[in-house]
């Protein structure tokens, strides 16, 4: 569908100023809104139990929004939900039920045609375990069916990833009920077997998140560990490690290990060319009043590419890093799940300023566990799981309207020399949005020039 309305820039001229220069912020659909606060504007509540994660994806051109409910008070045997996004009246609609085992995560990942999603179930309540299987679902033309049941050991994240031209999951372990030193698995996707199969374990400490990004020609693989020892003795201090696909090998290498506190993710991003790694770190031994830490890619390849610390990020048991990114604007959300007693407190977001992230904005929060970012219809959406208010693990979790103020209209596409300018209008095309907009005027001339701003998505 393609939507055209035209750009008016009215004129002014002759009249006594009044109003002359002033603009107003129209939304995607043209409505006027106040100026959007910076956390981003309410969409949709959704009621979770314990929302540890959620994944969006689309199937095509539907989208869809995943939640792991991890666990409602009493037990960690859940449904969780699928919805699917029924446009911006009704929202998401829930459109599946999955039975999980204190879900942590989803991961959404296509094999050329083919959609599956894969749940990370941590463990069963009763009797407790940590020693119970994941699944992977397949798109079947109508819903998610089972497709694999993976064993795995306090499973916490899955993350796919396509290496020359082979797909391969990597889970990451937390714990096989004894230690917290086991090994995360790589399984790689036989298309003879039509499954997936083991290639390669990963000796991990409670592993938490695996994050596998490319730099040039390289592939990486990030490992987010949180704790070491066991549940009579265990601490925080201990290192996550940056491995590199060697492509001899066909297998992860390490090449560095990070000291980082209570790691529960990593999150790879890039700005003009320069490439980023964020940990949130949850905390030490005595307190999660801790830094999370961005790090900067040393411009090395291969087994020298290495990540030095750029920028701390001042944090609160931190649960989740998360890049976003509209157009050529570049922002971070840090979660923060507890604070001063409390769950119920904000998290923030920073923006990029061309040397640090800056001027964090609040962002309302309630135990959150984890954010994910979408893009529907043009409009830029932050999804934020909350796992716990306080009160109850049947707590809200949020769609938010992100980057939509000033996170959108940013470059400039035109130069106008009308006569006085004073409103704006909103342009928007099949896959751009452009906005016209008055420049303050000159009272000496009243004919300086008015621009149109072009919105990359
Ligand atoms: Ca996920
Ligand atoms: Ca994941
Ligand atoms: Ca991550
Ligand atoms: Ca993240």
């Amino acid at each position: 569908m393609i939507k055209i309305r035209f750009a008016i820039v009215a004129s002014c001229l002759g009249l006594t100023g009044a109003g002359c220069g002033l603009h107003l912020d129209l939304d995607i659909s043209g409505n006027q809104v106040d100026a959007l606060a910076n956390e981003g504007v309410l969409v949709q509540s959704i009621t979770t139990t314990g929302a540890e994660d959620f994944a969006a994806f689309s199937i095509n051109g539907t989208h869809y929004l995943a939640v792991a409910n991890s666990y409602d008070g009493t037990s960690g045997s859940q449904s969780s939900y699928i919805y699917r996004w029924n446009g911006p009246d009704a929202k998401y609609q829930l459109f599946q039920t999955l039975d999980t085992e204190y879900a942590l995560d989803w991961e959404h990942f296509r094999i050329d045609t083919d959609h599956y999603l894969a749940v990370a179930n941590l463990r069963t309540t009763s009797p407790w375990s940590n020693n119970i299987d994941s699944e992977i679902y397949k798109w079947d033309g109508y819903e998610f069916v089972p497709f694999q049941s993976v064993a795995t050991h306090g499973a916490s994240d899955w993350e796919h990833a396509r290496i020359a031209g082979e797909h391969y999951l990597v889970v990451a372990n937390s714990t096989d009920d004894a230690s917290f030193d086991i090994d995360s698995q790589v399984l790689r996707f036989d298309s003879a077997a039509n499954a997936f199969v083991h290639h390669q374990w990963i000796p991990t400490r409670h592993a938490h998140d695996s994050e596998v990004f490319v730099i040039g020609n390289s592939t990486y693989l990030a490992v987010a560990n949180t704790k070491g020892g066991d549940y009579h003795s265990q601490t925080k201090a201990v290192d996550s490690a940056i491995y590199w696909w060697d492509p001899y090998r066909q297998a992860f290498a390490q090449i560095q290990t990070i000291q980082t506190e209570g790691a529960l993710d990593w999150e790879h991003w890039e700005i003009d060319g320069r490439h980023f790694l964020g940990v949130a770190n949850s905390g030490n031994d005595s307190t999660g009043h801790v830094d999370s830490i961005v790090y900067e890619w040393n411009g090395l390849e291969r087994y020298s590419a290495r990540f030095n610390e750029y920028q701390r990020i001042p944090t609160f048991n931190a649960s989740d890093i998360e890049p976003l990114q509209d157009g050529t604007k570049s922002r971070l959300v840090v979660g923060n799940y507890f604070k001063n007693g409390t769950r119920n407190t904000d998290s923030y977001i920073y923006e990029w300023e061309g040397q640090s992230f800056v001027q964090p904005t609040a962002l309302p929060t309630h135990g959150v566990r984890g954010f994910e970012t979408m893009v529907i219809d043009g409009v830029h959406y932050l999804a934020i799981a909350n796992q716990h208010d306080d009160t109850s693990y049947v707590a809200n979790s949020e769609v938010r309207q992100i980057g939509h103020d000033d996170g959108v209209f940013i470059e400039e596409y035109q130069g106008l020399v009308p006569h006085g300018a004073t409103d704006w209008e909103y342009v928007e095309t099949a896959d751009e949005h452009s906005r016209a907009g008055a420049h303050p005027h000159d009272d000496a001339k009243r004919n300086t020039d008015s621009r149109i701003f072009r919105a990359h998505f």
